[in-house]
């Protein structure tokens, strides 16, 4: 068997131990014998960064002398998970440390349990760009990412004696945060308000105030190829840290204010998903952090000029946009290049043309951002003029181009009228080298109706690129059983840097031996998870039930409604006498999902699912048969205990709402089989797996866009199906809030009446497709030898394929070895 061995210089689990010991006393002051478990993660945490420190130097040299150009992924999320265990597994040293831990006389998982999780991220779009500069640093791409350190991160979610959800802050910086560097000597001043005056025929911005951005450096170590990338978040901090002239008149709070202003940029996550919201600090911190990260790609790459030749930037480092967030970075480039450096209009437009690429993650027209003019006047009044110049010359052009003057109007950059909005996204479009989509459904839906009109003034510019997910965090360090097996079944562990090796299982899945271990990883996982979920939830979950998952965010368009009135139909049936219990499929049906603090439906559904959890769980007439856990708080960490255990995934959004999706690869991955609308990268999937390997139901693209077109009436399906009308019934009589009819009133007059995401209309194939679910995992071996093939044929999904993919249709770069 071939072993891959990580370059970092390996040492010894003695020196490794001894390391842990000097960390101890050296930087905490803790001796050995004193030592909590706590210390030791950080001390460890520590030891790994040194352990990486000559690597990451020698790839920042490279990166600044090297002849590729590098990527700068910006985003204002990174869903990192927890650090140790990544780093320990990229540095080659997780046995070292399982000796050396045990040596010291310490529990390897307290100290692993001894790590908060960063939350700074929402969801998929955070967690796909921690996944993609964990492939840029793994294929030597020289990279940075740039975001911002919230103090708070996602908050956290616990249920209520309701089952309603309720928000706490998530205070992950309390206590040490042994992995990011505050590097105060390599800080940015980024400026806001004030007025822009004319000075000698020049424009000149006169901000009103400014903040200190400080980068706080994260290690981003590869797998196997010895190189470590930088993750550099920002800190926002006053530059007037009080004023004492006031607090002397014992005007506290005034004195403080300045300081709280400026840290306030940095201080929470917007727990948005998919739907931003316009508020004006969230621009703020989108322009405190690529006005911060702009200004050190020049620090970085011109080091000490004072009149550096720009006009090689773009041969230096692209820019890569995620999402709109970070759009506004565009005539920042554009201000830095003509007010700070003196480039014309033309030489600027050259260069910051050929430095942006922009990735469009959503098809909800309302998740496109778009800020009041107004709003970006008084906050960036210097970018609104550039803004408003870029959009009269992209007029100028258009007029050349398009006879239709209404397609001129829609594609205005700033729309005209009352109150004039900023189109993120349509400034990322023209400004941006090339835009792309992260499936391939999503980049032809993008080109054929979101984008439609700037797809035909500019063809060349479109793409796709579909989204992958890292095989180290989401098989390796997740599913150890199942990596051993995979590495055993091909002979080698090559497959965690070239995932398409997975292919290679193929002909086992012929092999009713191998298939009966694949199996057997699942049910040892699967006693895991419920060991797991009783410690950390108190859930008492029976591993000989089939574990079916729905875990996501929160949001109607995913259709969690679909999923609870499905099991809610079920229970109905039987309650009714309709089906006996035993004529169930022993099912557990799990959900984890966070809804935005200000969404009241998807709050509402995330009560209505724990009551009717409630109400399942605790009736005799189901037990053993059907049972239904809400975990709270779903992050990362849940992520890796659950998609391990898990049978059958999810994955059943109305078809052209979920750009791609990510769980649904992460799934596979692990040998879930998947129930999926043709939506996102599950088409991809379905494609990739075998269609008989893949539970496909409900609605096309086009058979949706046609039901809206005939006028959707939702209660007609109501009435149409018997069962689907007892679960509507069931929760609309206070089945499931102690007999208040009011509570669900709100989700069941939007069911019957409006219903947007079309859940009413495919609850009946769903349901269909049930009994093709049930009657194959009535014959396990037959289940597992498709779920065996999921696996073998998902390592197109890996995110080091996805980052091949940008390489070579967008950034036009490679790896720096
Ligand atoms: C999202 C999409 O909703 C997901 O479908 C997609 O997988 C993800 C990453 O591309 O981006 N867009 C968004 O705003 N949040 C997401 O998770």
């Amino acid at each position: 068997m071939t072993e891959q061995t990580a370059p970092h210089s390996p040492i010894s689990a003695e020196q490794f131990a001894e390391q842990i010991r000097q960390e101890l006393e050296y930087s905490q002051g803790v001796r050995p014998e004193q030592a909590t478990a706590a210390d030791v993660y950080v001390a460890t945490s520590l030891a790994v960064r040194k352990q990486l420190m000559d690597s990451w130097m020698r790839t920042q040299q490279d990166i600044v002398q090297g002849k590729t150009k590098a990527v700068g992924y910006l985003s204002a999320e990174f869903l990192m998970g927890k650090q140790l265990r990544n780093a320990l597994l990229s540095a080659g040293l997780t046995d070292q440390f399982e000796q050396a831990v045990t040596q010291l006389g310490f529990d390897i998982q307290a100290v692993i349990d001894a790590e908060v999780e960063p939350g700074l991220g929402n969801g998929g779009l955070g967690r796909l760009a921690a996944c993609y500069i964990d492939s840029m640093a793994s294929l030597a791409v020289p990279a940075f990412g740039y975001g911002i350190q919230y103090r708070y991160g996602i908050f956290k979610q616990e249920f209520d004696a309701q089952g309603r959800q309720v928000e706490r802050p998530d205070y992950w910086l309390d206590n040490e945060e042994p992995w990011g560097h505050v590097d105060y000597n390599r800080s940015q001043r980024v400026s806001f308000g004030g007025k822009v005056v004319e000075e000698n025929g020049h424009k000149v911005w006169k901000p009103a105030w400014s903040v200190r951005a400080v980068p706080v450096d994260y290690l981003v170590p590869g797998y196997a190829s010895g190189r470590v990338n930088t993750l550099r978040l920002w800190s926002a901090k006053s530059y007037d840290e009080f004023d004492l002239l006031t607090f002397n008149n014992s005007q506290y709070l005034d004195a403080v204010r300045p300081q709280v202003k400026a840290e306030n940029i940095s201080k929470i996550l917007y727990p948005e998903d998919s739907t931003p919201q316009g508020k004006s600090l969230r621009l703020e911190q989108q322009y405190f952090f690529v006005s911060a990260s702009i200004h050190d790609a020049i620090r970085v790459f011109y080091p000490g000029q004072d009149q550096p030749d720009l006009t090689s930037f773009p041969d230096k480092i692209c820019f890569q946009l995620n999402d709109t967030h970070p759009v506004i970075g565009i005539p920042e480039l554009m201000r830095v290049l003509i007010d700070e450096y003196g480039y014309d209009w033309n030489a600027a437009w050259s260069i910051t043309t050929r430095t942006f690429n922009y990735t469009c993650h959503t098809l909800l027209p309302e998740a496109l951002e778009v800020w009041p003019a107004k709003l970006i006047g008084e906050l960036l009044p210097r970018h609104l003029q550039i803004i408003q110049q870029i959009d009269r010359h992209f007029l100028a052009e258009l007029e050349g181009k398009v006879a239709d003057p209404q397609q001129i109007e829609r594609m205005r950059i700033i729309s005209t009228g009352e109150d004039p909005q900023v189109r993120m996204a349509y400034l990322a479009t023209v400004a941006g080298e090339h835009v792309n989509g992260v499936a391939e459904l999503h980049s032809q839906l993008l080109k054929d109706v979101t984008l439609h009109d700037f797809s035909l003034v500019y063809p060349g510019k479109f793409t796709n690129v579909t989204n992958g997910v890292t095989p180290r965090r989401f098989i390796k360090l997740a599913n150890p059983r199942l990596s051993a097996l995979i590495t055993e079944g091909l002979g080698t562990d090559r497959w965690l840097s070239d995932l398409s090796l997975l292919e290679g299982l193929r002909p086992l899945a012929q092999d009713d031996g191998f298939v009966g271990r694949f199996a057997q990883v699942k049910r040892d996982n699967k006693a895991d998870f419920a060991a797991f979920a009783k410690r950390e939830y108190g859930f008492d979950l029976n591993p000989d039930t089939m574990f079916d998952s729905m875990v996501k965010r929160l949001h109607e368009y995913k259709r969690q409604s679909l999923k609870i009135l499905a099991v809610i139909a079920d229970y109905a049936d039987i309650k009714s006498g309709r089906v006996s219990a035993d004529d169930l499929l022993p099912r557990t049906v799990l959900f984890g999902a966070k809804a935005a603090p200000g969404y009241r439906m998807a709050k509402l559904t995330i009560q209505l699912i724990n009551n009717v959890a409630r109400v399942v769980n605790t009736d005799p007439e189901v037990k053993g048969r059907l049972s239904v856990h809400f975990a709270p708080n779903y992050n990362i960490r849940m992520a890796q205990h659950l998609i391990p255990a898990t049978e059958l995934d999810e994955q059943i959004s109305q078809a052209g709402k979920e750009a791609s999706g990510t769980g649904n690869m992460k799934f596979a991955f692990n040998g879930a089989l998947t129930v999926g609308t043709l939506d996102g990268a599950n088409v991809e999937i379905r494609q990739r797996v075998g269609a008989e390997n893949f539970f496909l139901f409900g609605m096309t693209v086009e058979e949706v866009d046609a039901l809206y077109a005939k006028g959707y009436q939702p209660e007609s399906y109501y009435q149409a199906d018997p069962r689907l009308k007892a679960a509507i019934d069931m929760v609309a009589d206070g089945s499931f809030s102690d007999g208040d009819c009011g509570t669900y009133a709100a989700l069941v007059d939007d069911w019957l009446h409006k219903d947007y995401f079309m859940t009413l209309a495919d609850f009946t194939a769903y349901n269909q497709i049930q009994s093709d679910i049930e009657a194959l995992y009535r014959q396990p071996l037959e289940w597992s030898r498709k779920a065996l093939l999921n696996v073998a044929s998902s390592g197109f999904f890996s995110s080091d394929r996805a980052i091949g993919d940008y390489l070579e249709r967008i950034w036009k770069t490679g790896s720096m070895d």
